[in-house]
């Protein structure tokens, strides 16, 4: 049976790779859409499936109440917005951003009248429209625009609300982003490693994924550790003996010709843990090492 409720209306500005994969979404789910980008030629596939094309940013944005905003990176959603009427709007900005900038832009909207909402999606845009993909977007800033919209918002992926600093949506992001990083530092290393011998990257391939789910527990054994402080009960692989294995990790990268430059910066890390106080650092879990990331 056909579902005729009628969908909000909504403004995108933002039409490349992901902001083409958010439209698709919303018109296939029935929402009339506004479009606009800079290249207009980007916008002709999405008229011939019923999108509106404005033909300016201020257009666009007059169109609807809703405006979501998926540009380049901060500067550019400054410099497209620069002058355009937002009294009354709603924004939300999927533009990948810092924290900072999730917050100025949130100060800089309510300036001129509008609601906003800054997003960090965590998905690539193949994911977006498919659910089972897992993808999903975290939002923070006006928890009131997010209610008003969450239908809308959960078309293209699924919605995560973080709270009502600007600046979190980006945190959140970040953060997931960083470990995703050195995950794939560590990944590549192993490839590196075992690259020209008789170790077929497709057979070490389903080692890596077993091993690195294994050590998931690291997750949540962190969080538990730095939320209670407590860096020395039920250790199962202390500290001492991690930094003397690392030295059998850098030797064997040396070993192979491999630079170390992907994973040196973890071993100096626990080093100067356990080197500032071995008697006390010792016995300690690896994540007692995460206290002297932070500079201030
Ligand atoms: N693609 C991805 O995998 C990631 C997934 C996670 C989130 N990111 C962020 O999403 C934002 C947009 O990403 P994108 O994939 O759509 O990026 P592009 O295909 O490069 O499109 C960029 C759009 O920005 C427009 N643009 C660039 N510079 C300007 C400017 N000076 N004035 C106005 N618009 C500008 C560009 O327009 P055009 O080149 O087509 O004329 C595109 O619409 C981004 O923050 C990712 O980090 C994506």
């Amino acid at each position: 049976m056909t579902d005729n409720t009628p969908r909000n209306p909504l403004t995108l500005l933002g039409l490349g790779d992901m902001g083409t994969a958010l439209a698709r979404t919303w018109l296939a789910a029935g929402h009339p859409l506004t479009v606009w980008n800079r290249t207009a030629a980007k916008a002709e596939a999405l008229a011939a499936e019923g999108a509106v094309v404005a033909a300016s940013p201020a257009g666009a944005v007059a169109a609807n109440a809703l405006v979501v905003v998926c540009l380049l990176d901060d500067p550019t959603v400054g410099s497209a917005l620069d002058g355009v009427d937002l009294t009354g709007k709603d924004l939300v900005n999927l533009t990948t951003g810092t924290p900072a900038e999730g917050r100025a832009r949130a100060a800089w909207a309510e300036a001129r009248g509008a609601r906003f909402v800054d997003g960090g999606i965590m998905a690539t845009p193949t994911m977006i429209g498919v659910p089972e993909a897992g993808g999903y977007v975290f939002y923070s800033g006006s928890r009131a625009l997010f209610d008003a919209h969450r239908s809308a918002l959960e078309v293209p992926a699924g919605a995560r609300f973080v709270g009502e600093d600007p600046g979190h949506a980006a945190l959140h992001d970040v953060a997931l982003l960083s470990a995703m990083w050195g995950m794939f530092a560590g990944i590549s290393q192993a490839y590196a490693l075992t690259e020209g011998e008789d170790i077929a990257p497709k057979d070490l391939a389903p080692l890596l994924s077993e091993w690195l789910g294994a050590m998931g527990f690291f997750v949540g054994n962190a969080a538990e550790r730095l939320t209670s402080r407590d860096f020395t009960s039920g250790v199962v692989s202390n500290l001492a003996m991690q930094v003397a294995g690392s030295g059998t990790m850098l030797r064997t990268a040396e070993e192979q010709g491999v630079s170390t430059e992907l994973v040196a910066p973890y071993v100096d890390l626990l080093r100067r843990r356990l080197a500032a106080d071995p008697a006390a650092h010792g016995g300690e879990d690896t994540a007692g090492a995460i206290t002297l990331l932070r500079a201030r």
